[in-house]
């Protein structure tokens, strides 16, 4: 890593407007989630040689089987967050229900909530495919001096002051967004250092790849079916390439470099779609946006949703402008499936 390439503790101390209102806070509130990330990248990296990867035969609450890293990443995460004294609450794809921070563990004067998924696509650890951790950090709606409750929760998208993710794959890259723009971090593990390596970061307007479990055509919408034939046709600069890695973190990335279209829909398996509107899609549609990108349930922009439940799930399309803008041309002649 050349030496005169930034770190990530430079660049938000460079960057301090970025975090207008936070008083510092949303700075520590960073440090601690890429201190955690470097703990669960410690473990993730050394997987395969210990006894840790496999089922833990525990379910979360939406009856999947949890990995033990999802576990042991869960932990690191709140753990890290609770301890240092720097949220009012939080709320973690592997949790059922949002924690409260205490007024004893300085909760209650906090301003800040973290959404988080620990370890998104865990089903890829034991083959050792990547995996990434996904945040998304809001200021509270309650007032300060009273405990968190679930209004803070429950925000739209756009309300976002912070998201980002962590992905541990060939090599570990934080890429998060203030707002202010995209920007990548990767992380020299000899040094334990971020460094800035992907400033500014776009999605190109329009891309060659499209990503989608076609294993689930049949269970597909017609809007959706109609766009994969699309995307298969010998036309123009078609027909486009099919790359699905089932990491939602590593397709994105992959997507936003060379520009491409990730999608989730709905299918008569999961009517409401797999991916979590808090969790997943409202952090990644944030960075798509500051990235130039677009993101929506195809037909609204995942930012727009009111949202009711925690653990709410949400179809998800996002990548390069024009190609979910095509997709959603798609959606559109079936209006009723909405
Ligand atoms: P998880 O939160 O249980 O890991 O599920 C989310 C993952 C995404 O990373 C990925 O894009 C998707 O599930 C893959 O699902 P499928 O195997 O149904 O294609
Ligand atoms: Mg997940």
């Amino acid at each position: 890593m050349p030496n005169s390439l930034k770190t990530l503790g430079e660049y938000i101390i460079e960057n301090q407007t970025h975090f207008q209102y936070a008083e510092g806070e949303l700075s520590r509130l960073m440090n601690s989630i890429t201190l955690a990330a470097k703990v669960v990248n410690h473990e993730v990296n050394k997987a395969g040689l210990v006894d840790i990867t496999g089922a833990s035969g525990n379910e979360n609450i939406q009856g999947e089987q949890q990995q033990k890293l999802d576990v042991f990443a869960n932990t690191v995460f709140i753990n890290t967050l609770k301890r240092r004294d720097i949220v009012c609450g939080f709320a973690s794809e592997e949790e059922d229900d949002f924690v409260i921070v205490p007024e004893e563990e300085g909760g209650f004067h906090h301003k800040y909530i973290v959404l988080i998924d620990p370890l998104d696509g865990s089903s890829n650890i034991d083959v050792n495919v990547s995996v990434g951790t996904i945040f998304s950090i809001y200021r509270r709606v309650s007032p300060v001096g009273t405990p968190v409750n679930q209004s803070d929760f429950l925000q739209k998208g756009r309300n976002q002051v912070a998201a980002g993710y962590i992905v541990y794959g060939t090599s570990t890259m934080l890429v998060y967004t203030t707002g202010h723009g995209v920007n990548g971090f990767t992380l020299n593990p000899a040094l334990g250092t971020y460094y800035l390596s992907h400033p500014n970061m776009q999605f190109p307007q329009t891309g060659k790849v499209y990503s989608i479990n076609e294993g689930n055509y049949v269970h597909f919408p017609q809007g959706v079916k109609d766009y994969i034939k699309y995307c298969q046709r010998e036309e123009e600069d078609r027909p486009y390439t099919s790359r699905y890695i089932g990491s939602l973190v590593s397709d994105f990335h992959r997507n936003m470099i060379k520009g491409g279209v990730y999608i989730y829909p709905t299918s008569s398996k999961a009517p409401k779609g797999k991916l979590r509107l808090l969790y997943e899609c409202n952090p990644m549609a944030f960075l798509a946006e500051q990235a130039g990108g677009k993101a929506s349930d195809g037909y609204v922009s995942i930012l727009d949703i009111e949202p009711t439940e925690l653990h709410q799930r949400v179809p998800f399309f996002v990548g390069s402008v024009k190609m979910v803008e095509k997709a959603e041309s798609f959606m559109a002649m079936y209006p009723h499936e909405h």
